[in-house]
């Protein structure tokens, strides 16, 4: 038993949608917790203006009944109001009428950063919108749906997974986000940054050795770096643990089995020992630039200046609520592959055997 996600959904198309499976019956979904943290998502002070126009509520279309999972597939939707202003220009048939609205005009200046150039060459799209509009972080949007639907779930047994921000513009305070992001602003520039998520509760034993497969810190680090604009994982001191000596890198384990540090980040061997799960994602600053790199003009071969569209300054607070989003679900896949269960209880149940089995926490 484990957990599959797909999704599909164009940013500026009618809609994003995700299809969740492997969910056991029984579970409890709050549609406020599933919309806060979709607000969560949007807030930020780096956001571009799309933010206020989007309500991102989630919609399901099958799956739950009466706020229970059914023990189906889930099907969450979240619709683009920003739509109806690209509607003939992203409409998924051809379009009726006169061209009007945004989109109407092909785009064939890539971005320097962004997937247009490489995607346009790998699909022949002459239209680097055809590339730009799923790549786009707005698909983020449906992943942290799902990310508040795992960590529904492994609240269950305990785990609560955070994300925070801890960078922005290389500035460590509030105070200094908000006037690196002003300063960014004025420049017509952009930011990146670096978040950290950790995850309180987890028991010993989620993920493997056996394969890199199944080692957990590799899932998790996929899922970050597979978050738009994402270029660096940490798990635990991460890089620093090779500036140090053995003596000073690793958790010594004490009576109890407790550690008193947490250099690993709560993984040894790509399993969880039961310390808090550390993890930590560097973004690259947004490639889409008020003020232009140098590109070419596809349509013509001839220098250019690079796509400008309407965009985010810095989106590293979204980004500490995507990533928790990312962790949660790593998490909540790990958890049913070693408890399994078609009713929540039976998931329950497993999950506390276990602790018996292994006497954890240990009495000291
Ligand atoms: C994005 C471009 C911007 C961002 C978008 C990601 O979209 P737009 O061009 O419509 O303003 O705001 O992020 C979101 C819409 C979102 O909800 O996160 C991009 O090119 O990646």
């Amino acid at each position: 038993m484990t957990l599959g996600l797909v999704t599909a959904g164009e940013s500026h198309g009618p809609a994003l949608v995700a299809i969740l499976t492997g969910l056991p019956a029984g579970l409890r979904l709050e549609r406020e917790a599933l919309d806060a943290d979709l607000a969560r998502r949007r807030e930020g002070y780096g956001r571009s203006p799309r933010q206020k126009l989007e309500r991102d509520e989630v919609e399901v279309l099958a799956g739950l009944r009466h706020g229970l999972t059914l023990g189906t597939p889930l099907a969450l939707v979240i619709r683009n109001r920003d739509h109806a202003n690209w509607a003939w220009g992203m409409s998924p048939w051809s379009p009726e009428g006169e061209p009007s609205g945004k989109g109407t005009k092909p785009v064939t200046l890539p971005r320097p950063g962004h997937a247009d150039l490489a995607g346009a060459l790998k699909f022949g799209h002459d239209d680097v919108r055809n590339t730009l509009e799923r790549a786009s972080a707005r698909q983020t949007a449906v992943h942290v749906a799902a990310g508040a639907v795992a960590k529904a779930l492994v609240r269950e047994i305990g785990v609560t997974v955070t994300g925070r921000v801890l960078e922005i513009g290389g500035e460590t305070s509030e105070a200094g986000w908000e006037r690196a992001t002003d300063a960014a602003r004025a420049d017509r520039d952009t930011l990146g940054g670096v978040v950290e998520v950790v995850a309180e509760g987890v028991p010993p034993g989620l993920g493997s050795y056996a394969e890199r497969a199944d080692r957990l810190d590799a899932r998790l680090a996929a899922a970050l770096m597979g978050v738009q604009a994402v270029k660096g994982v940490e798990v635990g001191d991460g890089l620093a643990l090779a500036r140090s000596r053995g003596s000073e890198a690793h958790d010594e384990i004490e009576p109890g089995l407790v550690r008193r540090t947490n250099r690993a980040g709560g993984l040894e061997g790509g399993v969880t020992n039961g310390r808090p799960v550390v993890v930590r994602a560097a973004m690259k600053p947004l490639p889409t630039l008020m003020r232009p790199l140098g590109s070419i003009d596809l349509a013509t071969g001839e220098p250019a200046d690079a796509l400008v569209e309407r965009s985010d300054v810095q989106a590293v607070e979204a980004l500490a609520v995507v990533a928790e989003a990312a962790v949660a679900w790593e998490l909540a896949r790990a958890a049913r592959e070693k408890y399994g269960g078609d009713a929540l209880e039976d998931f329950t149940g497993a999950h506390r055997a276990y602790l018996e089995r292994i006497r954890w926490p240990r009495e000291r």
